[in-house]
């Protein structure tokens, strides 16, 4: 798995927040040295140097210049954790300065503890049982007695995602099927985009970051910044941002990918079969047009995957929204459906679904939906309010919640299945 570096200090709660411009350097430059003590010139002090200056960034605007070195009498961490909190004359920063020391020691994998003695020599009577409280949760698995309380569940949350190995979910159907609003549906965001018409073109990554406000550092991935409006015109490669809904808690990639059989550009469909082919990935998820299944762009698809896939497949058999009660039978379709799969020797789930409705309440429960958004959420919820549209119904065997939209649109029946792989 790929290292997930995460910084368990929200920015905007840090005690230091607060203090004056020159009392943050102070604070900073003790950071750095206890820091920078550590084994240095190594490339784990490179990571501890990345989460350092994004930290110094995130307070002082910049990186701070003569912040990572060691004097002799190590003065910068004294000082630093002699700080007091702002307003605060008796209670001092030294708790959330050796929980900083710790936690970047810890994620970036520098052997801190060898460098116990040397850190006994900079701590006394009143801190030195912050440093043994943190050193003991990062170390020891220990409660951190002595710590702030959120951040030991902060950081349990955290280590717990970590620890969690990185699910990889290939995203493929036939052109305009639906595979960018499952995407959208699953992240609960508008992070790829959707058209009627051929709109993705190459295959893009967006990673699960619950820890979003902080930091989180996968090779060359960037965060969306939620501040900023985000342009899902243009094509994303890597991105990070936290998805909502059950997959909140663990490590995921989703990676979109253009259309197999767009007639006006042939290189979509070969970057999709090579991806496909290139098998990294833990799951491939099939989207399929459900009103039009037996098309032979669909069938295609749906063979080609069959046959070159060597992971987990999931079939979603979108667009069910778009049925009839008065022509269509959901059941009897997703049957026949499910028979062509036997067909082909294939035993892979089929998840029913309308990814338009699980987007757009997913949008309302995040509270994005703009005016001409709820006229559609408004037709959908009423569509889903009536037994023959319960996609999860139809999934799990078991009646949704009356007003659980989202369970009937199909969506958390999806979130479980990937959970569970
Ligand atoms: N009614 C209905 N429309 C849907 C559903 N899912 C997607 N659509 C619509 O289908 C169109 C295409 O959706 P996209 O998500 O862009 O499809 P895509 O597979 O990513 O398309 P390409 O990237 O161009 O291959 C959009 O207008 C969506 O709003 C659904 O479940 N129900
Ligand atoms: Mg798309």
């Amino acid at each position: 798995m790929q290292k997930l570096l995460t910084s368990n200090i929200i920015p905007s709660n840090h005690p230091i927040k607060d203090l004056p411009e020159k009392l943050k350097i102070r604070y900073l430059k003790g950071l750095g040295e206890a820091l920078c003590l550590i084994e240095p010139n190594s490339q784990k002090e490179q990571k501890a140097k990345f989460c350092y200056d994004v930290l110094c960034e995130s307070f002082l605007g910049n990186t701070l210049e003569g912040g990572w070195e060691v004097t002799k009498d190590l003065r910068h961490i004294k000082k630093a954790q002699n700080l007091c909190r702002f307003g605060l004359k008796f209670f001092r920063m030294s708790d959330c300065f050796w929980w900083d020391v710790y936690r970047i020691a810890y994620q970036s994998e520098l052997p801190i503890e060898s460098y116990d003695s040397e850190f006994q020599k900079t701590t006394g009577i009143f801190t030195t049982k912050f440093r043994e409280a943190a050193k003991k949760h990062f170390l020891d698995g220990g409660n951190g007695e002595g710590l702030h309380k959120t951040l030991v569940a902060q950081s349990k949350d955290e280590l717990n995602f970590c620890q969690r190995p990185l699910k990889r979910i290939l995203v493929v159907g036939t052109v305009s099927v639906g595979k960018s609003t499952v995407i959208n549906a699953l992240v609960g965001r508008k992070v790829a985009q959707m058209r009627t018409a051929a709109c993705t073109s190459q295959v893009s990554e967006i990673f699960n970051n619950p820890f979003c406000e902080h930091l989180l550092y996968i090779a060359d991935c960037k965060q969306i910044n939620y501040s900023k409006k985000w342009d899902c015109n243009s094509n994303f490669e890597k991105q990070s941002l936290r998805f909502t809904g059950s997959l909140d808690s663990y490590p995921i990639v989703i990676m979109d990918t253009p259309g197999v059989d767009n007639a006006l550009d042939e290189s979509h469909g070969q970057i999709t079969r090579d991806t496909i082919l290139g098998g990294e990935y833990d799951i491939l998820i099939c989207v399929v047009n459900a009103p039009y299944v037996e098309r032979t762009g669909e069938n295609e698809m749906i063979e080609y995957v069959i046959h070159n896939s060597k992971k987990k497949i999931i079939f979603i058999f979108n667009q069910l929204d778009r049925f009839r009660p008065s022509n269509d039978s959901i059941e009897e379709s997703l049957d026949s459906f499910r028979n062509i799969l036997k067909s082909k020797n294939s035993d892979a789930q089929v998840v029913p679904l309308s990814a338009i409705s699980a987007f757009l309440l997913k949008k309302e429960k995040n509270g994005q939906i703009d005016e001409f958004d709820e006229i559609d959420l408004e037709y959908h919820k009423k569509k889903l309010f009536s037994p023959y549209y319960d996609m999860g119904l139809y999934g799990t065997g078991h009646e949704s919640g009356e007003n659980d939209f989202l369970a009937k649109s199909g969506i958390i029946n999806l979130e479980n299945i990937i959970v569970s792989q």
